[in-house]
């Protein structure tokens, strides 16, 4: 499985309304066979006042500036045929301020009142979240209720067990609408607020119960349904969540990932597949739940933003994402370099530029739901460019995709770390008799090696030949036989 990350409102519109929608999604299907992902991931599309969406006002009903319920089953169904399968990002931890749930809530209507956390005499109305520092508790008229993720969104109250049949007939609607499975938003906040002692604080024990009786539902409707989940947070707590999902993001791996190109050093990098992806080193097992490894999402920087438009080092970090066993994911537009800076720790709409199409910016289907700050037209970074240069981001990421379908086995493989030094790490893929050798070269600067030139199986980058060494140029993999 190869995923992608779609922000629908950037990527095609059919209407001309500069929001891209399920029909010009469905226009564009061809796209993904294109680049070679198989597996897309709506970011969330139910109606909501929030560009991003994250925050529903009614789970069983579509955005409308995205079209009706219709236009997304067909936009599904045709995907489905050319061998698309889609997951729907699923945020049931919280609902938006004028969602019917939270209004009939706020007149005492129930069970919505019970669906809610509110705030009493006891409460500390001044605790902050513990990252951000934003406040968690919100007023609204008389009342305070409890938001961690803004005054705009409040949390629902999973200590009141009839929400939790409402969640299970929102993933069976989703189901019948076509979707493959479910991106879960916010996995290890269902149970973050303490009652009984009234603060903050993960129980993620009663998370973990939730989202299996969650899951069993999901499986008794579709048993090949396919989970990921979000749990952002340091590898003590992720291990918590072993064995629940089917994939869970790895964002340490990904942030020392990162960091460890960024300054051309790979220490950081191998510490982190020792720490964070231990269960694919030297493993003797399957593994339960899948590293979704990833570069970047919706609420990070865009990759070649965060390396200061060094496009060899985002190549870089893309092969070594495509080499590495687990489940790779990829943020639309990542594909072919778009910039997009982080404004602030939420994802707020000028911090990514829409997916760009058109060599001179414009024309059908391009959305335009916000100005192009970080990429003026002419900029060259966009498909109609990109996908006739050989060298272009979008037909490295292309290459990569293909070279990661015919060795689909790295998937479950497990990797021996033979060795590293200052510049160069050495990795052993093996899947039973399947056996890959990997060569990372982590600085800018160019690296001699001894290795065999027809054992080469894949160079990323560039080599050449020293007498009977091999010398590597800076940010070059290379893929050997053993
Ligand atoms: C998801 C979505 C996001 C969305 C929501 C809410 C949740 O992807 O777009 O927001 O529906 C936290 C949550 C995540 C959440 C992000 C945005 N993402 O856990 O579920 O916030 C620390 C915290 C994390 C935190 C992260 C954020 O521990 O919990 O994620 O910071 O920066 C080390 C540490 C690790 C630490 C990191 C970073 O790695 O180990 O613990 O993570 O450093 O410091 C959307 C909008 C919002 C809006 C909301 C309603 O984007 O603007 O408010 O919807």
């Amino acid at each position: 499985m190869i995923f992608y990350e779609l922000f629908l409102r950037s990527f095609y519109d059919s209407n001309g309304d500069g929001i891209g929608d399920f029909k010009g999604l469905e226009e564009k299907l061809d796209y993904f066979k294109e680049l070679g992902v198989d597996t897309i991931w709506l970011l969330p599309i139910m109606k909501s006042p929030a560009f991003h969406g994250y925050t529903i006002s009614n789970f069983y009903e579509t955005n409308p500036v995205y079209g009706d319920l219709s236009d997304l089953k067909s936009a599904i169904k045709k995907g489905h045929e050319i061998g698309l399968k889609f997951i729907l990002d699923l945020p049931v931890n919280h609902v938006a301020v004028n969602s019917d749930w939270f209004q009939k809530a706020l007149k005492g209507e129930k069970p919505f009142e019970d669906w809610f956390t509110w705030a009493n005499e006891k409460t500390n109305l001044a605790e902050e979240r513990h990252w951000g520092k934003d406040l968690i508790w919100h007023k609204i008229g008389n009342k305070y209720f409890y938001g961690l993720f803004g005054p705009g969104s409040p949390d629902l109250n999973f200590e009141n067990k009839s929400l939790w049949e409402e969640i299970k007939n929102v993933f069976k609607f989703w189901l019948e609408a076509g979707f493959d499975g479910f991106r879960l938003d916010a996995a290890k906040h269902i149970f973050d607020y303490d009652e009984k002692n009234m603060k903050f604080k993960y129980q993620h024990d009663k998370n973990i119960k939730f989202w299996d009786e969650m899951l069993d539902y999901i499986y008794s409707i579709n048993k090949n349904a396919i989970i990921v989940s979000e749990v952002w947070d340091d590898h003590k707590i992720v291990q918590k969540y072993e064995g629940v999902f089917d994939i869970g993001f790895n964002f340490p791996l990904s942030g020392d990932m990162k960091d460890s190109i960024k300054k051309e050093n790979p220490k950081k990098f191998v510490n982190s597949l020792k720490n964070n992806f231990s269960k694919y080193i030297d493993k003797k097992e399957k593994v339960k739940t899948k590293s979704g490894n990833f570069l970047t999402n919706h609420d990070m920087q865009r990759l070649i933003s965060e390396y200061d438009e060094n496009e060899e080092k985002t190549k870089f970090a893309y092969t070594i994402l495509y080499t590495l066993p687990g489940k790779p994911f990829i943020f639309y537009g990542e594909e072919m370099g778009l910039r997009g800076e982080l404004v602030s720790v939420n994802y707020t709409e000028d911090s990514q530029e829409p997916f760009h199409w058109y060599e001179i910016g414009f024309g059908p289907g391009q959305t335009e739901w916000k100005g192009y700050k970080f990429n003026p037209p002419y900029s060259k970074v966009s498909y109609e460019y990109q996908k006739n240069q050989t060298n272009s981001m979008f037909n490295h990421i292309k290459d990569l995709i293909k070279f990661r379908k015919e060795f689909s086995w790295i998937d479950d493989a497990s990797i021996s770390i033979l060795s590293q030094n200052d510049n160069i790490v050495k990795l052993r893929i093996n899947n039973d008799s399947r056996t890959i050798i990997i060569i990372y070269n982590f600085k800018a600067s160019k690296s001699l090696l001894n290795v065999n030139k027809n054992k080469i199986i894949k160079c990323y980058g560039l080599y050449t030949e020293k007498c009977d060494l091999i010398e590597i140029n800076g940010f070059t993999t290379l893929i050997l036989k053993e």
